[in-house]
């Protein structure tokens, strides 16, 4: 007797519109998981798109408990944080920086000139939270990429698609897919059944998932939590352009404040002891001033 091997597709549960938000200063974005209609989604607590023409960004700010993903599609950002670590990100760079128990930085638009990329804050179990900060930094030229099929073009930020593996080591399991397809191209991207996740559209239209649900740019597409291992996508319009993430549930309580996440109430106020006595991961925080803040005179 043979075995039938029978895949299940996700679905479209909740779609979901971004709308424009400030934050930090002068900077608009569309957020998309971490706004009042997407909360959290389990292992993923925000998503932003930065989509802007003027100056403004994220003066010196801190970090703790979670990693943040910077995906830039155009345009240039800078960033510096407190231990002397910075840079400049150019489209199609990425950086995935594990903030764990403490970093304290500055990202900033390197010129007036429109700017657009994602963020992703994935948060990190209880046992690494206090871990060590790490930076794993890709150039466009070194993200991997598969076509499958002409029309088809795929870069594996992290995770897996049609057998290329992404070199990017994350703390907790995620995938993170960008896909652009050509009108008419259909692609299938496997998932683990286990991983929530969502779709994020960046440009164009398509079919969505088993039930083939229609949608345009600046949505969130949330992914049924059906056992399914994979889903179907088919382009309606040239140009279509969206990102596929998902990643495994960390199912512990998400105590949040700003940009401390931790596990209790009680951690949160070690954070901010921690941040503003210089301990803990902090060290030298205390009177630390970015060079890149006042860039565009915005002094926080
Ligand atoms: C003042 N200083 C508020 C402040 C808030 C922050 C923040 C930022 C990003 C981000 C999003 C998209 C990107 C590619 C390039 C970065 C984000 C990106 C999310 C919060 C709370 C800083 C200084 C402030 O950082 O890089 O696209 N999103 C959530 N807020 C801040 O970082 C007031 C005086
Ligand atoms: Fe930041």
């Amino acid at each position: 007797m043979s075995a039938t091997i029978t895949k299940i597709a996700r679905n479209i549960t909740k779609s979901v519109l971004s709308r424009e938000q400030m934050d930090g200063v002068g900077a608009k974005v569309y957020r998309s998981i971490g706004s009042y209609a997407l909360r959290n989604l389990d292992p993923f607590l925000m998503l932003d798109e930065f989509d802007v023409h003027a100056p403004g960004g994220f003066p010196d700010h801190p970090h703790r408990g979670f990693e943040t993903v910077t995906y830039m599609l155009d345009g240039e950002f800078l960033h510096e944080d407190f231990k002397g670590h910075k840079g400049h990100l150019g489209p199609g760079d990425l950086q995935w920086m594990s903030a764990a128990k403490g970093i304290l930085h500055a990202e900033i638009p390197a010129s007036n000139k429109p700017s657009h990329g994602l963020q992703l804050w994935v948060n990190l179990a209880s046992k690494d939270k206090m871990s060590e900060p790490n930076y794993q930094e890709y150039p466009k030229e070194k993200i991997v990429e598969v076509v499958p099929e002409e029309g088809v073009n795929i870069k594996v930020i992290a995770g897996e698609s049609y057998g290329t593996k992404s070199p990017v080591m994350t703390r907790t399991p995620t995938m993170f897919i960008d896909v652009r397809l050509k009108k008419g191209k259909k692609m299938e991207q496997v998932i683990p059944p286990h991983y929530a996740g969502f779709i994020y559209t960046l440009a164009g239209s398509a079919l969505f998932g088993g039930d083939k649900h229609a949608s345009e740019a600046h949505h969130t597409l949330v992914l049924s939590q059906n056992k399914g291992d994979y889903i179907p996508v088919e382009s309606t319009s040239d140009d279509c352009h969206f990102v596929v993430i998902a990643g495994q549930p960390i199912g512990e309580p998400i105590v949040q404040h700003g940009p401390f996440v931790m596990n209790t109430q009680r951690e949160i106020y070690q954070a901010f002891e921690d941040y503003q006595e210089g301990k803990n991961g902090f060290e030298g925080a205390p009177g630390w001033t970015s060079s890149i803040r006042d860039r565009w005179g915005n002094r926080a």
